[in-house]
């Protein structure tokens, strides 16, 4: 029987002008309360350790280098790493990434216990534009200084669990779901950073945001019998909103944790991973009910081709 306590560390708004070591003692202080509730594995959102800056719009993308890391772990991270291994507790975490070649990832790690980056996922559903759009109410230019992603889904056995990452955008596309479903995952650990806006629709607000928020990870959830982790980065930064919504959803796809409030806060759940079984070996035994033979348009084809009249 594996049972694991697991949490989610939502983290409130990072101004630009906060530095990586500031966010990581915030880092830190919600993992010392996680710890004290007896997590074991802790997942934080996506690019924590800094604001969500394709929201800004620079010609010179090399100025914004400086939101990216080079190493992981790093002089600022290292305090994170030792403290988790010292807790013998697992993470994951979302950073920028600037390789050696000069590619910019969005990036996302799980750290086993003993304090090694046992999986590194860059991610794949990059949402938004490339230039300066001046019709929208605010920018996302994650296409601008991210390359889609180039690992795939790949899972991986940390702590007994079949864990995978996806981020933000990532959770809304079953493709993302469905590949570490066939890997037979058993935890997903999700971070996100959500404007509580459509930048092109005004009537898209807040809650129907979060909702469609929610039957994302709770459909994937279940229809790949998973426990997944959805955490965000909220709240104001530099004077825009995110929304907050942090939840851990079981693999029957109920909501069994839920942030409260907007700002650093940890949500905490036991998780039976035997209860991933059941789904797996039934309604969504792949091996029993699949049919690829008819999927092949999902990776022939990535846009709408409509019939002739
Ligand atoms: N960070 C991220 O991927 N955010 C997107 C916003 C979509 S609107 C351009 C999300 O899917 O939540």
């Amino acid at each position: 029987m594996t049972k694991m306590i697991i949490g989610g560390a939502q983290i409130g708004g990072i101004q630009k002008a906060e530095t990586r070591e500031e966010v990581v003692a915030r880092m830190m202080a919600l993992m010392d309360q996680a710890h004290e509730k007896g997590v074991e594995f802790l997942t934080y959102p996506e690019m924590t350790l800094t604001t969500f800056f394709p929201r800004f719009y620079v010609e010179d993308r090399a100025e914004f280098d400086h939101w990216f890391e080079t190493e992981m772990p790093n002089h600022a991270t290292a305090p994170l790493f030792a403290k988790a291994k010292g807790y013998g507790m697992g993470f994951s975490f979302g950073y920028c990434e600037l390789t050696p070649e000069g590619e910019h990832f969005n990036t996302s790690i799980i750290v086993s216990p003993e304090g090694e980056i046992v999986l590194k996922y860059r991610k794949t559903h990059l949402p938004g534009h490339a230039e300066y759009e001046p019709e929208r109410s605010h920018q996302h230019l994650e296409k601008r200084y991210f390359l889609a992603g180039d690992t795939g889904f790949n899972v991986v056995r940390n702590q007994g669990v079949i864990m995978g990452l996806a981020i933000c955008n990532d959770r809304r596309w079953p493709e993302s779901w469905r590949v570490m479903g066939l890997q037979g995952v058993q935890l997903v650990t999700i971070g996100y950073n959500t404007p509580s806006q459509n930048n092109l629709s005004k009537d898209e607000g807040i809650e129907r945001r979060v909702y469609h928020h929610e039957l994302s990870v709770c459909a994937g959830a279940y229809q790949n019998s998973t426990y997944a982790v959805a955490v965000a980065k909220c709240g104001m930064e530099d004077g825009n909103h995110m929304f907050a919504g942090s939840i851990i959803v079981d693999p029957d796809g109920f909501v069994i944790a839920r942030a409260t409030g907007e700002g650093d806060e940890l949500i905490v759940a036991e998780a039976d991973f035997d209860k991933c079984a059941f789904g797996k070996s039934t309604v969504f035994n792949f091996e029993a009910h699949r049919r690829t033979e008819h999927y092949g348009l999902i990776v022939s084809q990535t846009g709408v081709k409509e019939p002739a009249q």
